[in-house]
């Protein structure tokens, strides 16, 4: 076993000795192990990645004030991410390194799917995020940090894009005129919601901000939700944005980065499948907030376009790319789904109302 490993862990008020330390998942952005002690139980030891997440200690104070709150809530023990303290009282250790470190009890007889396996995995997960939503009601979300500043105004993701096309500093802006004629059409669109938020039309609420499936953990036999997991994004927001991220994620019929266009649509199906379980777990949205889901669904996936617009015309510095020019791919994918949700906008409220 790696000596440096089992100092660290050394340092957490773990059940029992190490017996097995070893890398774990497949996250891009912290680095995880799975740990064994000799009475069998299990734990995930994190090294917390300091590049995207300048602020660990406000992270930190999120995850451990939003966990304990939710430990009041749940009856079974792994309805909640359950923060192992260190040998000193603290939630996460910063070690002598400069590296910091955290470690969770391991959520066991659970499943994590990548993609959904059948449209009743995918209602599962909308019932997962609508959960946390409604658990967390009554949080005061404006005591959470904002981890990543201004992350989900979309507004400001314009003001950025806007700078990247003036500088140009690719010389990539004239084979991107379309693109950036589609998005500019919908500046003032994209304003909506921050702009609700501000006016008090809007209760802002704690948001996860990455409601993929594999950021929640299935009981292994009944397949229905117990925790939603990756709590490094949470913080204040809109239950819009949750809402709208995983429908641009989940219910688009092809990759992030496909080609061929005519194969990206919105499934309005599976739309059904996500809002019927989001609202039946989340009773306690306000009506503007049921009103608003469709912009919430397009609105973030015209802002994840122009991300990857702005990072393409940035000479792809932030999202990581595997061949030239996917962040366009990207971009292009995300513009056809908000065309075809916009050709589909009616069918879109009208399955809202139904599913209230
Ligand atoms: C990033 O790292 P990942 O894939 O969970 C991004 C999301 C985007 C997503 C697009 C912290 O998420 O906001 O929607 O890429 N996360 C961050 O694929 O910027
Ligand atoms: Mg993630």
């Amino acid at each position: 076993m790696n000596e440096k490993i089992l100092k660290i862990l050394d340092q957490f008020a773990l059940d029992a000795a190490v017996v097995s330390a070893e890398r774990y998942g497949g996250g891009h952005i912290n680095e995880t192990y799975l740990v064994v002690t000799a009475s069998g139980r299990r734990y995930i030891l994190q090294r917390i990645n300091q590049y995207v997440f300048k602020n660990v200690e406000g992270l930190m104070g999120n995850i451990a004030a939003v966990t304990e709150y939710l430990r009041e809530i749940v009856t079974d023990p792994r309805g909640v991410m359950t923060l192992v303290k260190t040998t000193a009282g603290k939630d996460y250790l910063t070690h002598e390194d400069g590296n910091f470190w955290r470690v969770y009890d391991f959520v066991e007889d659970s499943i994590c799917l990548q993609l959904p396996e059948t449209p009743e995995d995918f209602y599962q997960s909308a019932v997962a995020f609508g959960n946390f939503q409604q658990q967390l009601k009554d949080f005061p979300a404006h005591t959470l940090c904002e981890v990543i500043p201004n992350f989900h105004n979309t507004a400001d993701r314009y003001r950025l894009f806007r700078e990247a096309l003036a500088a140009d500093v690719c010389g990539r802006a004239a084979q991107v005129r379309d693109e950036v004629e589609f998005a500019l059409a919908r500046e003032e669109e994209a304003a909506t919601l921050v702009n609700m938020l501000a006016a008090g039309e809007l209760p802002l609420r704690v948001t996860h901000n990455d409601t993929k499936l594999n950021n929640v953990m299935l009981d292994a036999r009944t397949r229905k939700p117990l925790c939603v997991v990756d709590l490094d994004t949470v913080m204040p927001g809109l239950s819009l944005y949750d809402f709208g991220d995983s429908i641009r994620f989940g219910a688009a019929t092809a990759a992030e980065d496909e080609k061929d266009l005519s194969k990206v649509w919105m499934d309005l199906n599976l739309y059904e499948t996500y809002t019927r379980g989001f609202l039946s777990a989340c009773p306690g949205l306000t009506q503007n907030e049921r009103d608003m889901l469709p912009m919430g669904a397009k609105l973030m996936t015209l802002e994840c376009g122009v991300r990857f617009l702005t990072d393409y015309l940035n000479g792809d510095v932030y999202f990581s790319t595997h061949y030239e020019g996917q962040n366009l791919d990207r971009c292009r994918t995300q513009f056809k789904l908000v065309a075809d949700m916009e050709s589909k906008w009616d069918d879109m409220k009208r399955i809202v109302k139904e599913c209230e």
